[in-house]
């Protein structure tokens, strides 16, 4: 497919509440829509680089310079004849996934939209509804913390993750724990604690987790291996897992039991199916990671979360649960049984609301060949 436009629109789109994570709070989320044109046909993405290097040293802006100096430049008036190839011409560039990951997944639509199939079919998907779960930041009280919990079970979620931080963990996890015994219950530290930490990862055995997210350094694989090696509760790497390369070698140190997935962290869909059939083919199970992402970012964890190894439920939840107003229609919403459906429309499956998305739009700017 040649390559005609690209446009690149900077967003800003306020929370419903903040998220407040050891990583800092946030009110607002802006991230930048890729959009990418041929043959009438046209292909959204979004990359998901934050305003701020809290979470990774992308931001809105390393990734906007990346794209309009390296990426599109590889691939406006090209002929294209795969998602693939780009990613391929990109090799030079070191890093950035998020960049890499923004461009891709419009490339994605555009490919999947031209064979007139759903992204999910393209990616090798096999369900047509996935189980989700919800991402509950760190909040004011136990009490308050249970009381969101519960308002989340009524939706229907299937799993319940809850942002911990040093002060802020084990109190809040048997809060949770007295008032629901049985419900699947993980944890996610973002990076907060360290080795010297372990006595209390060994205490949270107690409390049936499903998993420990990133507990240890953000690029750390190592004393995550020594960690799991003192606890029985599953470790998962988010942060530290940016490629194939990163997932194996935490495989083979058994760093983790288990890993989430972002295709943004990981430089896009292409490389997380690679990480997606290397861990099936390791027995280990993986789910599919959120960053607060609007309807267009969610199609696409969606359609990819459609795979069979996500045996997990998802951080993907409903549009409501982050934004008042989406940029898609419809929006996504979560069924009473804690699943979500799969579009099955081609491409993304969902329609940009263009007047919904220039509401939101900071910045703009068209490249041509
Ligand atoms: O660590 O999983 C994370 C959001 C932004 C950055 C990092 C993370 C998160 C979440 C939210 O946990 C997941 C979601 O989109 O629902
Ligand atoms: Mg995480």
């Amino acid at each position: 497919m040649l390559i005609e436009n690209i446009t690149l629109r900077h967003i800003k789109m306020e929370l419903v509440s903040p998220f407040v994570t050891s990583m800092g709070t946030e009110y607002d989320e802006e991230h930048i829509i890729v959009e990418v044109k041929s043959g009438g046909l046209t292909g959204w993405g979004e990359c998901v680089a934050e305003a701020t290097p809290f979470y990774s040293y992308e931001t809105v802006k390393t990734a906007w310079h990346i794209m309009e100096e390296f990426l599109i430049r590889e691939v406006i008036g090209k002929n294209l004849n795969s998602p693939g190839e780009a990613v391929e011409s990109w090799k030079r560039v070191r890093g950035h996934m998020m960049a890499k990951a923004g461009v891709e997944a419009a490339l994605w639509d555009l490919f999947a939209k031209a064979q007139n199939i759903s992204l999910s079919q393209m990616l090798g998907g096999v369900r047509n509804k996935i189980d989700v779960g919800v991402s509950v930041g760190i909040q004011e009280s136990e009490a308050v913390l249970v009381r969101v919990v519960e308002g989340y079970l009524a939706e229907g979620y299937k799993r319940i993750k809850i942002k911990i931080s040093p002060g802020y963990d084990i109190r809040h996890i048997k809060a949770l724990r007295k008032e629901f015994p049985d419900i699947m219950l993980q944890v996610d530290a973002n990076s907060a604690y360290t080795i010297d930490d372990a006595p209390l990862f060994r205490e949270m055995d107690e409390f049936k987790l499903l998993l420990i997210e990133q507990p240890l350094g953000y690029d750390d694989i190592f004393d995550h291996s020594k960690l799991q090696k003192e606890i029985r509760t599953p470790l998962c790497l988010d942060e530290s897992i940016h490629s194939l390369e990163d997932a194996r070698a935490a495989a083979e140190l058994k760093s983790c039991g288990i890993i989430n997935i972002k295709p943004g962290r990981v430089g896009g869909f292409t490389e997380s199916i690679k990480i997606h059939d290397y861990c099936r083919d390791q027995g280990m199970p993986v789910w599919h990671g959120g960053m607060l992402e609007s309807g267009i970012g969610r199609a696409g964890n969606v359609a990819l979360a459609s795979k069979e190894n996500f045996t997990l439920p998802g951080d993907i939840s409903a549009s409501k649960r982050y934004y008042k107003e989406d940029i898609v229609y419809p929006e996504f919403t979560v069924n009473p049984d804690g699943t979500m459906d799969v579009p099955q429309l081609p491409g993304i499956g969902v329609e940009v609301d263009v007047k919904q998305l220039n509401k939101v739009t900071v910045y703009q700017k068209s490249y041509n060949a």
